[in-house]
């Protein structure tokens, strides 16, 4: 049996996470070896030639002995109760007292100078993490962004070590091998089912996300959503809410005629002027408020941002309007509470109705809460993919239903039953990887469609 050597450390996983922990171990000067569970992980052939002389083990864990390793430290897509690794749960490590087995953010966390700003949540993670980033340029910090988005934690380290701030996307992967994180503030943004195939409940999934919160000495957490709530009460805390906001609250309440983003009975700026649209995004401007502002970052900067970010591709993006219609592309929608949000946040901004075009890989998930909004705002949901059919029997008795081969089929529908005023959404609820290479690839085939059907309009 292969043995890590004493005094070693483990690398576990050959992806993006683990090339990046090894970089940091080399340029730390600390002994380790690699593992992947899989028998021919790919980039193999890049690893041996950046890392010469670094041992790699290639299958499963249980064939490698670990009694001797000095520390684990695992990607984010391997599950620490993975067989060889499940039986180093909860052991200490001797010389620090230590867990045994971290991931990618513990390493980081131990070297990291500078104060953290951490965004979790099941979704809106990404749009959050890039706003703040983008207030804290336009308030002239010197920032690094990444994390579960973008570079890699440890490389940002490399690549901005003078960095006076880092703003980390975080997924309850890395959140539940991260001891203690002791961000300056935080966000657990909203929690809804996602990756159950990996935390098995709920329960487990937040108790990972509520990992965020070790050592914050500022949390932002959901009014409307109070799974967001940390266990203990933390040295400050702000709440934001797309409602009016109470006291001290982050929320939207009118004002001038208009509703406006408001911090307590302060206002801020008219939502009209942002760039994002949709209630949900409301939502997401005031999380990253409250984080720049407990930040110090000059609240007009901040509004700067908010009234020129368009968003993310492939994150409620509008692709075009066309005769009066228009096309949004949310493909990054790949779970209920996501296209949930997307429904719900958009469906009261329009003069029409709401055409969605939904399906894939449902991933198990109840598609029953999607009923409800559709009801309210749409015209028609357009199904197609694996889960075509479950869609159907959640929401036939909400909203009028077609099912469709594929996506492209589906626009063709859309198309012909939309009127001016209307919306046409793509926000499947499901993974694409039945029909498409990913998300991405979704998206691009609904952009090129719509640009397509403007350009026939415009000639
Ligand atoms: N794998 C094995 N055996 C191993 C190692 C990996 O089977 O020994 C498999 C995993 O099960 C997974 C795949 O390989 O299917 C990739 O896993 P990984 O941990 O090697 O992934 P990386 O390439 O290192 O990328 C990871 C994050 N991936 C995951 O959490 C699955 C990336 O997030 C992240 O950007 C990157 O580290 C840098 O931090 C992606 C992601 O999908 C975007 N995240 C999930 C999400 O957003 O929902 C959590
Ligand atoms: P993540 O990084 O968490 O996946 P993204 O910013 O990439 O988050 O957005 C993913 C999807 O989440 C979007 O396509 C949209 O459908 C949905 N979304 C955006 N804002 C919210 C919100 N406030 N609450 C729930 N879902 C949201």
């Amino acid at each position: 049996m292969q043995k890590v050597p004493k005094g070693t450390a483990l690398v576990v996983g050959l992806g993006i996470s683990g090339h990046a922990i090894c970089r940091h171990l080399s340029r730390q000067g600390v002994p380790y070896m690699v593992a992947d569970t899989r028998a021919v992980p790919p980039g193999v052939d890049d690893f041996h030639a950046a890392h010469p002389g670094v041992e790699i083990h290639c299958g499963p864990l249980t064939s490698l002995d670990l009694s001797e390793v000095e520390e684990v430290i695992l990607s984010p897509g391997v599950d620490p109760c993975t067989p060889g690794l499940a039986e180093l749960a909860g052991r200490m490590r001797d010389a620090t007292g230590e867990p045994l087995v971290i991931g990618e953010i513990a390493l980081f966390v131990r070297v990291c100078r500078a104060p953290i700003a951490a965004i979790t949540g099941s979704n809106a993670k990404s749009t959050v993490t890039t706003l703040l980033g983008e207030m804290a340029r336009e308030s002239g910090r010197r920032v690094a962004v990444g994390g579960n988005l973008g570079t890699p934690a440890l490389d940002l380290l490399d690549d901005e070590p003078n960095a006076d701030c880092y703003v980390l996307e975080l997924s309850s992967f890395q959140l539940e091998t991260t001891p203690r994180l002791g961000a300056e503030t935080t966000a657990f943004l909203n929690l809804s089912e996602d990756h159950l195939d990996r935390h098995g409940d709920m329960a487990n999934y937040r108790a990972a996300k509520l990992n965020i919160f070790r050592g914050a000495r500022h949390g932002v957490i959901n009014a409307d959503d109070a799974m967001t709530r940390p266990l203990e009460r933390l040295p400050a805390q702000d709440c934001f809410t797309t409602r009016a906001p109470e006291k001290d609250e982050w929320g939207v309440a009118r004002h001038e005629g208009g509703d406006w983003l408001m911090h307590g009975d302060t206002p801020l700026m008219p939502v009209r002027e942002m760039r994002l649209a949709g209630r949900h995004n409301h939502a997401n401007a005031l999380a990253a408020l409250a984080m720049g502002h407990r930040l110090e970052f000059p609240m007009a900067a901040m509004c700067r941002v908010l009234r020129r970010f368009t968003g993310l591709p492939h994150r409620g993006e509008v692709i075009a309007e066309v005769g009066g219609v228009r096309w949004i592309n949310d493909s990054k929608g790949t779970n209920v509470g996501a296209a949930l949000a997307a429904i719900a946040g958009l469906g009261p901004t329009l003069d029409g109705r709401l055409i969605l075009l939904a399906g894939g890989m449902g991933k198990g998930a109840d598609f029953h809460p999607l009923a409800e909004p559709l009801a309210r705002y749409g015209r028609e949901a357009i199904l197609f993919g694996l889960d075509a059919e479950r869609l159907e029997k959640a929401l036939g008795s909400a909203v009028s239903v077609s099912l469709v081969d594929d996506l492209e089929e589906g626009m063709a529908r859309a198309q012909a039953i939309a009127e001016p005023g209307d919306c046409v959404l793509l926000s499947p609820a499901c993974a694409s990887l039945d029909q498409f290479a990913n998300y991405q690839e979704r998206g691009e085939v609904f952009r090129r469609w719509v640009r397509r059907l403007a350009k026939g309009r415009a000639s």
